[in-house]
């Protein structure tokens, strides 16, 4: 079989660093992309230029994506697999009291650069009948104190996702969208400014998902037979489960 290439956003760390290594070592060509260039580096010094690229740019940076784009090795220009993966929530404080900055950011990030990366690489996705991954979560299907906004961008995500579906029918792209519950990367550290402590207390005894477990997930999803499709993936770890309302009385 020729050889696969995927674009992974995020690929500097968490599921998008365990995606890239579970698809170089799986055959796959990789674009590894993010802000941080020294750890998109590693990743090529560590599996070697012909297999991986990196691309190191702000996805919120739309002039950037496009020349990440132009510039990618002729090796590396067909795309059979878009992930993304790049994401991130800013703060846990209730609407009343968050911060404008982090609401724009999560939706800069979250929405609107993955739209553009979708819509820059759609006409080659539909040349190759390739597949396309959005990491969605679980905080698009439940609400949680401190959610608003990034709730509110992963179920865009998710919706996206299936409408995207739609407008596909008969072009043989697949779609698909993964809504991971908690999962221990560097999502809490990002998420409560650098505060290890608070993002070590979440995760402590809870047996979260890692980002191997997300990989293997997408390393499933884009190796089952071009005739499937799995629309969407809800995954928790066993030790998270939703519960109920809540109810103020006077
Ligand atoms: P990490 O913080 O470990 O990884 C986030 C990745 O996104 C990093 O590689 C980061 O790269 C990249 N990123 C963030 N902002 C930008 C930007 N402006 N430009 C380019 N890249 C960016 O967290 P996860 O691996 O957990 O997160 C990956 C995805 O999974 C996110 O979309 C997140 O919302 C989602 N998710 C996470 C869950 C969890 O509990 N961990 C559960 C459900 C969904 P860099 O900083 O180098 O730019
Ligand atoms: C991350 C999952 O539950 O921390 O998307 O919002 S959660």
């Amino acid at each position: 079989m020729t050889t696969r290439t995927a674009w992974i956003t995020g690929a500097s760390s968490g599921f998008g660093a365990a995606t890239v290594e579970r698809f170089v070592t799986g055959g796959w060509r990789v674009i590894a992309s993010g802000r941080r260039a020294e750890r998109l580096q590693r990743l090529v010094d560590r599996h070697g230029a012909e297999h991986v690229h990196a691309a190191a740019f702000d996805v919120r940076d739309e002039a950037a994506m496009r020349k990440a784009h132009a510039d990618l090795p002729p090796a590396f220009a067909g795309i059979d697999l878009l992930v993304n993966n790049a994401g991130l929530a800013l703060g846990t404080a209730p609407a009343q009291q968050a911060d404008l900055a982090q609401w724009k950011q999560m939706i800069d990030t979250n929405v609107t650069a993955l739209v553009s990366l979708t819509h820059l690489l759609l006409p080659a996705l539909i040349e190759r009948r390739g597949a396309i991954v959005n990491i969605s979560s679980i905080a698009a299907s439940y609400t949680y104190r401190g959610g608003n906004v990034y709730g509110a961008s992963k179920a865009f995500v998710t919706q996206f996702s299936q409408n995207l579906r739609t407008d596909l029918h008969g072009t043989g792209v697949r779609v698909s969208s993964i809504e991971p519950g908690m999962a221990e990367t560097e999502f809490t550290l990002v998420r409560t400014s650098g505060d290890q402590a608070a993002s070590d207390k979440l995760y402590e005894g809870a047996h979260p998902i890692t980002a191997g477990d997300i990989a293997e997930t997408i390393w499933w999803i884009a190796n089952l037979p071009a005739h499937l499709n799995i629309n969407r993936v809800e995954v928790m770890p066993v030790s998270q489960s939703p519960a109920g309302l809540q109810v103020h009385r006077d």
